[in-house]
């Protein structure tokens, strides 16, 4: 079969076995972000199809064997003769490195996934791959294995001649992926945020391994504008409208839309060929100014700001602010160490002149939004000011630069980083516990009192005014904003230790967000932890066991055998164990289980999402985030 290709075919096997030679040149990497990539690198072909305008809705199946089926009802991947190479264009696509997006003519690619490397690299990636087309009422069909062609094009059945479209379905190679199982949950994020981006899709996702199907259907006719809604949906909006431009320039399109909200954190958000880009760029510069000089442009002209009072910055305006920025540009450059910030100049351009333009007009058609805006504006602006002076007060009072450690802390003797831990403990009581339980080199107590402050929903001044947000400050040595030095860093585990109840819960949390808003890169770096204290005791002939959850107790309670000897205690709180049982269960670090606090950058408004839902007044999504919670802690590390 194969002697129907000649030399060419040669060649193009040899650029496919590249693939599979380096898979992490161009997939990235072979882990679990690799494997999800295989997908998102064919379903951009279908989201470009219908961007071209030729198709309204793409299905993908994770199917019983850990394969994937992409299909879309578009015009269908030509299946014509390419003169250049001589075979079917499909082919072309499978079997060549590089090919796509614009063989055949008319075809307009924006979309791409990472690295934009296209159907031939997942060809090469998977252990077989079946192409069916319809067009012209007859199915075509090819196979490839390893990324070879297993037989040539061919008609393989009928279909509705009303209808067109492409199907795909691959099986991800085994000895190339360290983790072959494709997770339902990394997939439903990304092709809703994909749906987000490109309005009028209907995307829908099916997990057939379940014994019960799961179905999902992704369709957002607002586009952008149900993101932001989406994004705020935890939050109370300042005005009812999402504020909306669109338009293109110099060949790139840009879409933005905003609203704040009653929090006082920015959420900016660029895509760039709906790809998230996390360092910004380009498009998001111009953004940024445009916003700026626009509103301060309103806001004087409307005698909102007073001839004598100071421009509104930037940070002043965006306080509170959710904004998408999505570009499409027909050769984007990246830029940065992860090739995550958008550097062409002409994106900065376009996003400036027609967010300038379009929200000029839309302020002065909505003067009632507009002084919202303002006003909220000019407020953040004087906190900000009475900020600057707390912090400078905190600093000389407290000696934030100094090492006058807090009044509560008891530290550890060592003074190597490396060796030494703080406990962030709740409570007076379960603080005591924990002096007596821990190990004095290395390990340093913090106990905080009463309710820790939720930095979602103060201004700075405030926050900086806080006693238990101060002792934090002071105890880890960092410094923050704009004074934050890692280097200074005075433990390389900073564990939270709270109760194992929904309060307990609730203030880890708080602590939570409140390093991940001011010090994120200890959490980054993986420097912060849970504690995890046990929720069973166990006795029996004078024996202890200590179960984690209740499925451990169960499994206890098989080994040992379920009778009347049997003394069970549930523990609701720090406070019922002693020091010793404290140390036995949860401080020792031959014994402790702690759970490592991981971001997944590429999730990151996901991540902030989790953050403010919980954190948020509305019940109704922090309860949704109580049941999907474990996927904010990862790596078991006992
Ligand atoms: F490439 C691929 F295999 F990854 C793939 C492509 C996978 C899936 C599920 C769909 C597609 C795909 C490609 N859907 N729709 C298209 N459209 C074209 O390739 C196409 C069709 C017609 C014309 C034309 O100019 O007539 C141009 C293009 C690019």
């Amino acid at each position: 079969m194969s002697t129907e290709y000649g030399a060419d075919q040669i060649q193009i096997l040899e650029g496919l076995e590249a693939v599979r030679k380096r898979p992490g040149m161009y997939i990235g990497s072979t882990s679990a972000r690799g494997l999800h990539h295989l997908v998102y690198e064919i379903v951009d072909n279908s989201i470009d199809e219908a961007l071209a305008g030729f198709c309204s809705e793409i299905e993908v199946s994770i199917n019983k064997d850990n394969s994937i089926t992409v299909t879309d009802n578009g015009r269908g991947i030509p299946t014509g003769i390419n003169s250049k190479a001589g075979i079917p264009a499909v082919e072309v696509v499978f079997t060549i490195l590089h090919a796509g997006g614009k063989f055949g003519g008319g075809g307009y690619k924006v979309s791409g996934g990472l690295h934009g490397v296209g159907a031939s690299v997942v060809n090469a990636l998977s252990n077989w791959l079946e192409v069916d087309i319809c067009v012209d009422g007859k199915v075509y069909n090819q196979r490839y294995e390893k990324g070879k062609v297993m037989y040539a094009l061919k008609v393989a059945g009928e279909c509705d001649p009303k209808k067109t479209g492409t199907k795909v379905t691959f099986k991800p190679d085994e000895s190339i992926f360290e983790e072959t199982v494709f997770d339902y949950n990394i997939l439903k994020q990304r092709l809703r945020e994909m749906a987000f981006l490109t309005k009028n899709v209907k995307i829908i996702l099916k997990d057939l391994r379940e014994e019960e199907p799961i179905v999902r259907e992704f369709h957002y006719e607002g586009g952008i504008k149900e993101f932001v809604t989406y994004l705020n949906r935890s939050k109370e909006g300042l005005y009812n409208d999402i504020i909306y431009c669109e338009g293109t320039k110099d060949q790139v399109y840009v879409e933005v839309a905003l609203q704040h909200n009653d929090s006082y954190t920015e959420s900016t958000y660029g895509f760039v060929n709906n790809i998230n880009t996390p360092e910004g760029g380009t498009h998001v510069e111009g953004f940024k100014r445009a916003l700026t000089k626009t509103l301060n442009d309103y806001a004087r002209k409307n005698k909102l700001l007073k001839e004598n009072e100071q421009n509104l910055s930037g940070d002043d305006i965006r306080e509170g602010l959710t904004t998408i920025i999505s570009v499409k540009i027909e050769e984007p450059q990246f830029e940065g160490q992860t090739k995550q910030k958008l550097g062409n100049s002409e994106a900065r351009a376009a996003v400036d002149s027609v967010v300038s333009e379009q929200l000029t007009y839309y302020l002065e058609q909505n003067p009632a939004v507009a002084k919202i805006i303002c006003e909220k504006s000019i407020l953040a602006q004087r906190a900000r000011e009475a900020a600057r002076k707390a912090r400078e007060m905190t600093r000389r009072k407290t000696g934030l630069e100094s090492n006058s450690l807090p009044g509560k802390l008891a530290d550890c003797s060592d003074r190597d980083p490396a060796k030494c831990e703080i406990y962030i403990v709740e409570g007076d009581s379960a603080g005591g516990s924990a002096k007596t339980a821990r190990s004095r080199a290395t390990q340093a107590i913090l106990p905080l009192r009463g309710k820790i402050l939720n930095v979602e929903k103060a201004r700075l001044d405030k926050i900086y005014a806080n006693a238990e947000i101060k002792a934090m400050i002071t105890a880890f040595g960092t410094g923050i904003h704009e004074d934050f030095d890692i280097s200074k860093l005075r433990y390389h585990k900073i564990i939270i230790m709270t109760d194992a109840d929904v309060d307990g819960a609730h203030i880890s949390t708080l602590l939570l967000t409140f390093l991940y808003r001011f010090m994120p890169e200890l959490i980054k770096q993986g420097y912060v932890y849970l504690a995890k204290p046990p929720l069973f005791k166990l006795e029996k002939n004078k024996k202890v066991w200590y179960a984690y959850s209740p499925e451990e107790l169960s499994s206890i309670l098989d080994e040992v055998g379920r009778d009347n000897s049997n003394k069970i205690q549930r523990y609701k709180g720090l406070g019922e164990m002693d020091s010793d049982q404290l140390w036995d269960t949860t401080m020792d670090p031959e014994k402790r289980i702690l759970l490592r606090v991981t971001m997944d950058e590429e999730a990151s408004s996901e991540v902030d999402l989790t953050f403010t839902t919980l954190m948020g007044d509305k019940v109704e999504p922090r309860r949704e985030f109580i049941e999907n919670n474990a996927r904010f802690v990862q790596n078991l590390d006992i």
